[in-house]
């Protein structure tokens, strides 16, 4: 059922909003996996991203697995390599780092996961993803090595999330990197938001209600946060439904 990107763009045409809390199996122990995700199902999240940039084979299946025996909210896989891949979820964002120049993420590990998406039957969802700098090195830029956009040249940011547009992805990301000192400004956002006929993702060193609600308010459809929630999971609580 290929429902998940009809449900975003039909969130966005109601003017509702969504909030993907992003799980990096990297740092998430199963035995934690039941109370964490009690929290994320009194909340007001919409989605739960699954993925990271070093994450060893097998190890987001299983956790996948497990997530999905607590929750109905859909879970889609937000993979930093193609080992992340695993049928045990419903969707996966098919990212393109097209901030970066790098061949591999552009296409050379999408051809590589073909043949592992043959046999499942995800939901793949095309995605720009765009690296934006934010005062400090990010492990997509360490892994991928690949520059970030500078924050303040903003018409870059905006062609480039037009251009991925235009090549046929479906959603735009635009990354600011796990823990980032600085979310991506409302100003950025505004301004990508303006050019797009396609819903925006934002996400990125958003550690408040105020941050979470400026990002919606400048135009983002749907905002991630995996932080802030590791850190602290009191955080949920001022994001009841
Ligand atoms: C990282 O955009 C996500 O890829 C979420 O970032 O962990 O800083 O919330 P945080």
């Amino acid at each position: 059922m290929q429902s998940l990107y009809k449900n975003i763009v039909a969130s966005l045409n109601d003017g509702k909003k969504n909030l993907a809390v992003l799980i990096d199996p990297d740092k998430m122990s199963i035995e934690h996996v039941e109370g964490f995700i009690h929290k994320v199902n009194t909340s007001m999240a919409t989605h739960i991203f699954v993925g990271g940039s070093e994450v060893g084979e097998g190890v987001t299946e299983v956790l996948v697995k497990e997530i999905k025996k607590h929750t109905k909210l859909p879970v889609i896989l937000f993979p930093g390599d193609v080992i992340q891949i695993t049928d045990k979820a419903d969707g996966i964002l098919f990212l393109s780092l097209i901030s970066g120049r790098n061949p591999e993420y552009l296409i050379g590990k999408h051809v590589e996961a073909v043949s592992r998406l043959k046999q499942t039957g995800l939901e793949v969802i095309p995605c720009g993803y765009i690296l934006i700098e934010n005062g400090k090195e990010t492990s997509v830029e360490r892994v991928s090595q690949t520059k970030p956009l500078q924050r303040n040249d903003i018409q870059n940011i905006v062609d480039t999330a037009k251009a991925g547009e235009l090549l046929g992805m479906k959603l735009i990301y635009l990354e600011a990197g796990s823990g980032a000192t600085h979310a991506i400004e409302p100003e950025i956002i505004s301004k990508v938001k303006r050019e797009l006929n396609i819903p925006l993702i934002v996400g990125g060193g958003i550690r408040s209600k105020t941050e979470l609600e400026s990002a919606y308010k400048a135009g983002a459809d749907v905002v991630v946060i995996g932080t802030a929630f590791e850190e602290d999971e009191a955080f949920f609580d001022n994001l009841q439904k």
